[in-house]
Formats: C-alpha cells, structure tokens, sequence
C-alpha cells in the first residue's frame, strides 16, 4: 500500500455535507494517516482597532458559548456567554470548519452591560479531536480544537491499570497528532518492588519511544510539580478511567473542586442525564486548561482503517514502513504490501517483535485494538 497525506477537508464538517467515504487502500500521511484536518486558514476579518478581544472558548451548550476573555481570573465564572454572528456560523458551516468547539481562540465584541458578546472570527486551529457522531457512524464532530497534550491518567492499582486502555487513547492521540503523556497516578500505593517493575515497563513501552511517562501520588505530593510543568500555559485533555485519581490530581494543581463541580453539572440534563459530550475547559490558575473526560469516546477513532492502525503505533511504525522513497511516499516493509502483522508471513513487524526491537505488551494491544476495528469498519467493497 502507498501512503500518502490525504486530502485536505474531506472530513470535518460538524453540521455540513456528508463527506466522502475514505477511499480503501486509503491514502494517509507521509507515512503518518493522521486525522485528516486541515484548517482551511480563517481569514481574521475582525482586528483589535474595531474594538475586538480575544478569547478562548470555555463551554458550549444550549444557551450559547462561553468565553473567557484573555486575562481574566482563570474562572468559569469570569466567562462571557456569547453568540456566534451569523455571517462567521455561515462561514464555518461553508468551509469545513463546521462549528465554534470548546478550546477555540475567538475575537469577540462586549454586548449590553459587557457581560455578554458576539464571537466576530474564529483563529486558526493547531489541533482538533474528531468524534464520530452518534446517530450515523460517518458524520464526524469536532469535538475540541487546540488541545496540546493528551494525558491518560491511570492508577498504578487500585483500581488496576489496563494497558491496553492507555494504548488506545495514546493511538488516539497520534491521530490527531497531538502530544501524549502518560501518567501513572497512586504510586504511593506500590512496594518498592513493584515500582522498580513499573518503572521498567515505563521506560521500555513508553519513554524509550518517546512518550513521557510520570509517576504521581496525591497522598505523598510526588510528580505534581513535574505535571503542573507539563501542563502550564497548554490545553490538557484529562483522560482515563472512573477513580484513576483524575480529580484529585486536578486538586492538586490547583483547580478548585467548585469549578470542578460546575463542569460536571453543567455536563448534565434537567433530568441528571449526561448530555452529548459538552466538555468544558477548567481554566488553570498559572495559564492553560484542562479538560476531564471519561474515556475515549470523545475522541474515538474516526474514520480509522484496520490497515492503518500500525501507524498509531509509532514503534511499529517505524518497523513497518519504509520512508526513504520518494515523494514522501511510506512502503511496508513486510513481503505483503497489506500486511496486517498478524499471520503474514515475512512480516518485518512480527520479526522486529520476536527479536526484542518492539515490545511483546505494545504489540499485544496493537493487536486487539485491530480486532477491535475490524469489528466496528464495514466489509470493504
Ligand atoms: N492512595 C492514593 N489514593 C488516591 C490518589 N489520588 C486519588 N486517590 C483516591 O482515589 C479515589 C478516586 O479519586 P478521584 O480523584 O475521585 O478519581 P477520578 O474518578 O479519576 O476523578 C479517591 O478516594 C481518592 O482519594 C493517590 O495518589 N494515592
Ligand atoms: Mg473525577
Ligand atoms: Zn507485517
């Protein structure tokens, strides 16, 4: 299979046109599928002379969008609720950049006593997570823009850690090309045995790939410090299993469980139902946010292709594909072109792993997440 970028707006229309099915044998990155955004390069048309401010996008639900102006308290009590002027939502909605998401940068213009706005333009976009929509698999949402880090936050035990659950969400993360961090919360809770165990398993599934990995403990204060660092000034996706330590480690850096508490509720129906996946933006008190989600539905796996997967493994990756043609064009590196690494034979990746070069553990998740997928895609024509 030749790899190569996909087009540019195929995908992510939030409330446009069906996009055209992915081709199969499908065209992805250099190399690298990727999740195939590209912001079309929002014209500012509105400036800070017209008495424009910036902002960031904090929450949306049906009463709007909420802003928090650059420079306020990091609050969501000090965001502005806020309409989108209709000429900009008709843009969007044109162009593929489908809606205002939470983690948007906007300009926008007070309203009434100036506790209100209208968002004028919307600012180029580093980073956006897809989700496939709920009622037809195929129509994906933007679910967030501007997120940097994607951290997965498990407990060391109890309750005990699935690796392969932060295998998937940091495959979700290289799909959206964002950075991923690891964090192993609790370890107050190991024997020093069972940490040294750990600690290799870090080192060797996840650093040594180029994964920063921590080890935190809200009990003992260790590797706050060193996440607060990887959080400052960034928009931090928070994700990971109920009772991982997710609130607390958010505690401890210094998020106010009241605002913590807003989110929540304002995440909820009338009726105590969850809505969609409204996910709201804690603004951090020394710059940045965090967002906290459940798990990675918000963030699934759009429009991935069974044959693609090796890809979101950087590891296997790098095994697999050979770059160095030209054009930017990736061949396998396997005696079959489709090599999934399964039974294949002359599969460089199943050699790689047999010779110690990849990870028995990674390669195990690698393979049930591609079972996983090939579950979910429909036959191939
Ligand atoms: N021993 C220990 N317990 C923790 C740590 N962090 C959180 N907990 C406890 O784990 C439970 C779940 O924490 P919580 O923050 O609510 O997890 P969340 O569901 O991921 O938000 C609570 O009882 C916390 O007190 C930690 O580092 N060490
Ligand atoms: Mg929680
Ligand atoms: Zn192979």
């Amino acid at each position: 299979m030749v790899l190569r970028r996909a087009p540019a707006p195929a995908v992510p229309a939030a409330h446009g046109e069906r996009p055209a099915p992915a081709p199969r044998g499908r065209e992805v990155g250099a190399g690298l599928p990727r999740c195939s955004y590209t912001d079309p390069g929002a014209t500012i048309h509105r400036d800070m002379d017209r008495g424009c401010e910036r902002g960031t996008v904090v929450r949306k639900d049906q009463q709007g969008t909420l802003v928090l102006p650059d420079g306020a308290p990091p609050s969501l009590q000090a965001a502005l609720r806020c309409h989108v002027r209709r000429g900009l939502r008709e843009e969007l909605a044109r162009d593929g950049r489908g809606t205002v998401v939470v983690g948007d940068r906007v300009q926008f213009v007070r309203v009434g006593d100036g506790r209100a706005g209208v968002i004028e333009a919307l600012e180029p976009r580093r980073s956006v997570l897809l989700r496939r929509r709920a009622r037809d698999g195929h129509r994906p949402l933007i679910t967030a823009a501007n997120v940097d880090t994607i951290a997965v936050v498990v407990a060391a035990r109890d309750p005990e850690w699935k690796p392969g659950f932060v295998d998937r969400v940091l495959c979700a993360a290289e799909l959206s090309e964002i950075a991923p961090l690891v964090v192993l919360n609790k370890i107050d809770l190991l024997e020093p045995a069972e940490r040294r165990a750990l600690e290799e398993l870090l080192e060797r599934d996840y650093r040594a790939i180029g994964i920063p990995a921590l080890l935190t403990s809200t009990v003992t204060g260790e590797g706050i410090d060193a996440l607060r660092e990887r959080v400052r000034g960034r928009i931090t996706l928070v994700s990971g299993p109920s009772g991982a330590g997710k609130s607390s480690l958010l505690n401890a850096l210094g998020l106010e469980a009241a605002e913590q508490r807003t989110a929540a509720v304002s995440a909820r129906t009338r009726k105590g139902r969850h809505t969609t996946t409204s996910a709201v933006l804690l603004p951090l008190r020394e710059g940045g946010f965090v967002v906290d989600t459940p798990g990675v539905r918000a963030f699934g796996f759009y429009d991935l292709q069974p044959g693609d997967l090796d890809v979101l493994f950087r590891e296997i990756r790098a095994v697999a594909y050979d770059s160095s043609g030209s054009g930017g064009e990736a061949r396998r590196r396997c005696r079959f072109a489709d090599c999934l690494h399964r039974e294949e034979p002359g599969c460089a990746v199943r050699e790689a792993v047999a010779e110690g070069r990849i990870s028995p553990r990674r390669f195990a998740s690698y393979l049930r997440i591609l079972e996983s997928l090939e579950q979910e895609a429909p036959p191939g024509p």
